[in-house]
C-alpha cells in the first residue's frame, strides 16, 4: 500500500514548480492563523478518525443526520416601519418559502424608548420595526401562529419589556408561554464590548440576563434563552480566533451567572443557543462552527453537564454584513451564496442571507426574494443537503478547526485569567482588541493587500444606482404616538401604576423575577418605554467612555508614499495655523454602530488630524455644543442606521443656533444615492459610502478644511 504523501514530499515537488519565488511566499496569515499552501493526512488532528456526526464533542455537527434529514431553518431577519407593515413583509417571506421569523427592533424599541421621545426622533421603524406596546406585538403576528411559528427576536438592552409583551400578546392569540417555540437575543455582554444597545450597566444587566433564563427554564421549554453572539463581534472586525474565543467565553459566563442563582446547568443548558457571522473566508468559517461546537462542549463538560443536550452547540448564522458593498452591489449576492454556503458546510441550525442592497438601505421586496432564494436554492438544487458533514475528514479543515481550537482556547483562558468576560468587558481589553484588528483590516484593504472586487480593484466607475427603500419615519412616529395614547387611554392607570411600581420595588430589592413582574405590567398594557423607564429609575443608563485607539493603521503605513503625502500635508497645515486640523467624529440617534467611526478616528489621528470622538447616543444639538467647545474644523458624522435625513438637518440648525457656520460637514456610512442631494443641500461638504479608502477620505476632507479657511 502507498504511504500516504508529506508536505516535505511536496515541498519539493512545490519548489520545482515556483522557480524563484520561496516557497514561504505562498503562506498565509488568517489573523494569528498560519495556512500553509498544501494539507496532508499527516496534519490530521488525532481525534478525526473517530470523530461521528451527532456524537460528542459534535465537530461533525450536533445531529448524526443533519439536512439529510432535516434542512436548517431559513430564519431571515426582517422588520421596519410599522407592525402592521412589518407583519406583511413576513407572511410574504413565509408563503414563499421561509421557515423561521427573525424580528428586527428599530432601535428606539432596542434602548428602551417609546416611539414618541424626543431623542429618537431620526430612529423611529428605521432599521426596525417599532414596538411600544402590547397591542404592536399583537399586529406584528397578526395570522401567524405562534405555537407553531418559531420566533426569533434580536432583543437585548430592552429584553424585559419585549419578553413581557411577546408572551401577552401570544396569551391574547390563545397560546400559552410554554407553547411558545423561538430564540430572544439576550446577551448583553457583546453589547458593551461590541453592538452598543446597551441600556442599563453591566451589573444589573446580566441580572436581568439571569432573570430571562430562570423564567424560560421553568416556564417555556420550548424558548431559547439567549442567543450568545459572535456576530456583531465579526461584524466590527474581530478576526475568527477573537469571535471564537470571546462567544464562548460569554456562554461560559452566562452559564456561571445562571449556576450562581441556584438553577441546575442541565435545566437550562439544552437552551442555550449561538448566533455567528460568517464572512468571505470560506473554509476558515466553516471550520469555525466545527472548533466551536467541539470547544463548547469541553466548556460545558468542564461546567458539570451531564445531559448531552447540554453540551450541544446550536446555532444560528447570518452572512456578513461588512463584506457586502456599496459599489458594483450585484456581486453582494454572489459574496452572499458563498458565505451561505460556508455556514451550510460547517452545519448551522438556522441561517440568514443578507439582502445585496443592505449596504445601502433596508432591504426591497425583490432584494429579500433573491436572499431568500439564495438559500432555497441551497436546499434544493445544490444537493449539499444530501451527506451529512462533507466537509468531514478534509485535511485542511480538520487541521484548521484544531487550530482554531487551540489558539481559542488560548484566548479564553486569557479571559479566564483577566477574572472572565464581565470583568474584562468592564476593563475594555476585548473591545479594543477587536478595534485593533479592524483597524489592521482597514488598512490592509486600502493598500489593496486584500482585494475586494469593485471596491479596491476592478472598479465601475459609472454604475447606475439601485432602487432603495425609504421609510418615512415622521409618519411612522405619528402613527405610534396616537397608538401609544390610544392604549393610554383604554387602560386602568391605578393598576398600570400599581405594577410598573411593583417592578421597580423587585428591581430594587434585588429579589422577584423581572420578566415575571413585567409580564403583569405588560398586561396592565404598560409601554415598552415606560417598563424600561422603572427599571432605569432603579439601575441607572449606562453611558459607555468613548476611546481612540491610536498607532495601528499609521504602523500599516510606515513605508507607503500616499500615506507620507498626506501625513505631510497635514504637517505643513499644522506648522501654517500653529494647530492641526481638527474633526470632530459623531454618533447621533440611537445608532450604536461604531466601528466605522472609530476605524476613522484611530486612522485620521494616526495621519496627525486632532480627533475627538463624541460618546454614543448623542442629539444634535449636544453635538453642536461639543463641535464649538472644542472649535472644531470638521464634524464628521457617522451613520449606520438611516437617521440621516432627519438628524443632519437638525444638525445644521444646531450648529447655526451655536453661531458654527464654517464647520465642514461630512457625513460617513450607509447612505443611498437618493439622499446624497437632499444632505448635500443641507450644506454637507462630502458623503463617504462603505469601502471608502480611508487615506482619499482624509485627503479630501483636509481640502474641504483648507477651502473654507481660505475663504
Ligand atoms: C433539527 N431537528 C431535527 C433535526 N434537526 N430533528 C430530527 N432530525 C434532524 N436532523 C429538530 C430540533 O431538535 C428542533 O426541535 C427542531 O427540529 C428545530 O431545529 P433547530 O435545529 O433547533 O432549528 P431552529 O428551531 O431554527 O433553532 C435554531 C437555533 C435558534 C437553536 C439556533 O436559537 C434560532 O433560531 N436562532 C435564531 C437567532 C436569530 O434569528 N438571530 C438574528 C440575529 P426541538 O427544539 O424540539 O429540539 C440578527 C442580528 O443580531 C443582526 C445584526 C444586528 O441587528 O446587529
Amino acid at each position: 500500500m502507498n504511504k500516504p504523501a508529506t508536505f516535505a514530499e511536496w515541498a519539493k515537488l512545490a519548489e520545482r514548480e515556483l522557480r524563484d519565488v520561496p516557497l514561504s511566499d505562498l503562506e498565509r496569515d488568517y489573523g494569528g492563523l498560519s495556512i500553509k499552501p498544501a494539507y496532508f493526512a499527516e496534519d490530521l488532528p488525532p481525534q478525526t478518525a473517530g470523530a461521528m456526526p451527532g456524537a460528542e464533542p459534535f465537530a461533525r455537527g450536533v445531529r448524526a443526520t443533519m439536512y439529510a434529514n432535516r434542512p436548517w431553518t431559513i430564519r431571515q431577519y426582517a422588520g421596519f416601519s410599522t407592525a402592521r407593515e412589518s407583519n406583511a413583509f413576513f407572511r410574504q417571506g413565509l408563503a414563499n418559502g421561509q421557515k423561521g421569523l427573525s424580528v428586527a427592533f428599530d432601535l428606539a424599541t432596542h434602548r428602551g424608548y417609546d416611539s414618541d421621545h424626543p431623542r429618537v426622533a431620526g430612529d423611529v421603524g428605521k432599521a426596525g420595526v417599532a414596538i411600544d406596546t402590547v397591542e404592536d406585538i399583537k399586529l406584528l403576528f397578526e395570522g401567524i401562529p405562534l405555537d407553531r411559528m418559531s420566533v426569533s427576536m434580536t432583543m437585548n438592552g430592552a429584553v424585559i419589556p419585549v419578553m413581557a409583551m411577546f408572551v401577552v400578546a401570544a396569551e391574547e392569540q390563545g397560546v400559552r408561554q410554554e407553547q411558545l417555540e423561538g430564540t430572544i437575543q439576550n446577551d448583553i455582554l457583546k453589547e458593551f464590548m461590541v453592538r452598543n444597545t446597551y441600556i442599563y450597566p453591566p451589573e444589573p444587566s446580566m441580572r436581568i440576563v439571569g432573570d430571562v433564563i430562570a423564567h424560560t427554564a421553568r416556564r417555556m421549554p420550548r424558548f431559547n434563552s439567549i442567543s450568545i453572539s459572535g456576530y456583531h463581534m465579526h461584524e466590527a472586525g474581530a478576526t475568527a480566533v477573537q469571535e471564537l474565543a470571546y462567544t464562548l467565553a460569554d456562554g461560559r459566563e452566562y452559564v456561571r451567572a445562571a449556576m450562581a442563582r441556584g438553577l441546575d446547568i442541565d435545566a437550562f443548558g439544552p437552551r442555550l443557543s449561538f448566533f455567528f457571522g460568517i464572512g468571505m473566508n470560506f473554509f476558515l468559517e466553516a471550520a469555525k462552527l466545527r472548533a466551536a461546537r467541539a470547544l463548547w462542549s469541553e466548556i460545558m463538560t468542564g461546567l458539570g453537564a451531564k445531559d448531552p443536550r447540554s453540551r450541544m452547540l446550536r446555532t444560528h448564522c447570518q452572512t456578513s454584513g461588512v463584506s457586502l458593498t456599496e459599489q458594483d452591489p450585484y456581486n453582494n449576492v454572489v459574496r452572499t451564496t458563498l458565505e451561505a454556503l460556508a455556514a451550510v458546510l460547517g452545519g448551522t441550525q438556522s441561517l440568514h442571507t443578507n439582502s445585496f442592497d443592505e449596504a445601502i438601505a433596508l432591504p426591497t421586496d425583490l432584494s429579500a426574494r433573491i436572499a431568500r432564494n439564495t438559500q432555497l436554492i441551497l436546499q434544493h438544487e445544490s444537493r449539499v443537503t444530501d451527506v451529512v458533514d462533507p466537509l468531514g475528514g478534509s485535511y485542511y479543515v480538520e487541521a484548521l478547526t484544531a487550530e482554531l481550537m487551540e489558539k481559542a482556547r488560548n484566548l479564553i483562558d486569557a479571559v479566564e485569567a483577566e477574572g472572565g468576560m464581565t470583568q474584562a468587558v468592564q476593563a475594555g481589553f476585548p473591545k479594543l482588541a477587536i478595534e485593533t484588528a479592524a483597524a489592521i483590516r482597514q488598512a490592509r484593504i486600502d493598500r489593496g493587500e486584500d482585494v475586494i472586487v469593485g471596491v479596491n480593484r476592478y472598479r465601475v466607475e459609472d454604475a447606475a444606482p439601485i432602487d432603495a427603500r425609504a421609510i418615512d419615519n415622521a409618519r411612522v412616529r405619528e402613527e405610534q404616538a396616537h397608538s401609544i395614547a390610544q392604549v393610554r387611554r383604554g387602560r386602568d392607570e391605578a393598576r398600570c401604576q400599581s405594577m410598573l411600581s411593583a417592578l421597580r420595588e423587585f428591581a430594587a430589592m434585588d429579589e422577584g423575577n423581572l420578566l415575571e413582574a413585567a409580564i403583569e405590567a405588560a398586561r396592565a398594557r404598560a409601554t415598552l418605554g415606560e417598563i424600561s423607564r422603572a427599571l432605569e429609575d432603579v439601575f441607572g443608563r449606562y453611558s459607555a467612555v468613548t476611546r481612540v485607539i491610536s498607532g495601528v493603521y499609521g504602523a500599516s503605513y510606515s513605508d507607503d508614499p500616499q500615506f507620507a503625502a498626506i501625513a505631510g500635508r497635514i504637517n505643513d497645515f499644522t506648522s501654517r495655523h500653529g494647530r492641526a486640523p481638527s474633526i470632530l467624529v459623531a454618533k447621533m440617534g440611537q445608532d450604536g454602530h461604531d466601528r466605522g467611526a472609530k476605524v476613522i478616528a484611530t486612522a485620521f489621528a494616526d495621519l496627525g488630524f486632532a480627533v475627538h470622538l463624541s460618546a454614543l447616543f448623542e442629539t444634535a444639538p449636544e453635538i453642536a455644543v461639543k463641535a464649538q467647545e472644542l472649535g472644531v474644523d470638521a464634524v464628521g458624522i457617522s451613520t449606520l442606521a438611516a437617521g440621516h435625513n432627519t438628524l443632519v438637518p437638525e444638525l445644521f440648525t444646531a450648529l447655526r443656533n451655536s453661531g458654527l457656520k464654517d464647520v465642514t460637514v461630512i457625513v460617513g456610512g450607509v447612505v443611498p444615492e437618493q439622499d446624497h442631494a437632499f444632505l448635500r443641500q443641507c450644506g454637507v461638504a462630502e458623503i463617504f459610502g462603505p469601502g471608502t479608502n480611508v487615506l482619499e477620505a482624509a485627503f479630501s476632507v483636509l481640502n474641504q478644511i483648507e477651502g473654507r479657511l481660505s475663504n
